[in-house]
């Protein structure tokens, strides 16, 4: 029997599991990727999270930084500051194909499903790759008394300022897609994995699109913690806990997701949280949750998995 897994993923940490998932699971894996981090930078449509995951899917992402392409050059970026343009987005000349052909294609009215979807099978990809939605949503970041757009908190300024709060603009009029649908409505659908992605930026949107929670009903979920040791593996997750008054732990994490997940995947460093998660109504897997190489996100995807299915069975 196939068994298919939905994967709910941000960037760069998300998209590591993502491809060890894919790996094992070839096109039984549909992934559906935030979309609260795009944003529209010199007059094109950028989806930093989506791209992260199709360019690590289609083998073709720098392993160094996470996002964007391995070898790029920078010629356009050169130019664009040169003659006076907003280059603190850097926008890789190769990278610009994907930003000007889906500008392209939204203009002339398609879905970003739909693009998307192109995109992933030009790139050879097996996944199936899902827009947490078609309609605009934007992440707001609240700091003091005022809001800025994500990547104006996230690459301009360093996530420098201290954080009080997320908005997100436009979660109202989003919904749930038909692929989405389908996807999360599929018979042979046996697990929802929710990755070690930034729980406030990357998770919580794509469970607030209107529709979404009660899709996550039916199946078993996981969530592996994107925190380890009181660090985000990547990312300002730890730093945003501490700035909402939270501590930086797995357990706070899980208590996040108390209610949603069935089980949740710490590292061993964490181990002796995992009572106190178990006590939330989840089971607990301890391993080893830094994904270092390719190996690493193969035998955590298979731990996960395998985890996974011991829920149903037991
Ligand atoms: N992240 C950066 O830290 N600096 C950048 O200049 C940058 C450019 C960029 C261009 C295209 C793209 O798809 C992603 C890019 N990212 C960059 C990554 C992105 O801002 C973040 O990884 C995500 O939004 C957070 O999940």
């Amino acid at each position: 029997m196939s068994r298919r897994v939905v994967a709910l993923a941000g960037g760069v940490g998300g998209a590591k599991l993502v491809h060890g998932l894919a790996n094992l699971l070839g096109e039984n894996l549909s992934v559906i990727v935030n979309t609260g981090d795009d944003f529209e930078h010199v007059g094109l449509s950028i989806c930093p999270d989506i791209d992260t995951v199709l360019y690590t899917l289609g083998g073709i992402a720098n392993r160094v930084q996470g996002w964007g392409i391995e070898g790029e050059s920078w010629s356009f970026l050169d130019q664009l500051g040169r003659l006076g343009g907003p280059d603190w987005f850097r926008l890789g000349d190769r990278d610009l194909a994907m930003h000007v052909l889906r500008t392209m294609g939204l203009a002339r009215g398609e879905r970003l499903t739909d693009i998307v979807a192109r995109f992933a099978a030009r790139l050879g990809i097996e996944a199936v790759i899902l827009p947490m939605a078609d309609e605009p949503v934007r992440t707001m970041v609240l700091s003091g008394d005022g809001e800025l757009p994500f990547q104006d908190y996230f690459v301009r300024l360093r996530c420098e300022i201290p954080v009080s709060g997320f908005r997100l603009a436009g979660i109202e009029m989003a919904s749930v897609t038909p692929e989405i649908l389908t996807t999360m409505r599929h018979p042979d659908l046996d697990t929802i994995l929710i990755c070690p992605s930034n729980p406030f930026v990357s998770v919580e949107p794509i469970l607030s699109v209107p529709g979404m929670r009660t899709e996550l009903e039916r199946v078993p979920v996981i969530a592996i913690s994107p925190i380890i040791a009181g660090q985000a593996v990547k990312g300002p997750a730890a730093k945003m806990m501490r700035e909402l008054d939270m501590p930086a732990t797995a357990f706070a994490v899980a208590k996040r997701y108390a209610g949603l997940a069935d089980g949740f995947v710490i590292d061993h460093a964490d181990a002796e949280q995992a009572p106190a998660i178990e006590a939330l109504g989840m089971k607990v897997l301890v391993t080893d949750a830094l994904m270092r190489d390719e190996a690493d996100r193969i035998r955590l995807a298979r731990e996960t998995l395998d985890f996974a299915r011991s829920l149903r069975h037991g």
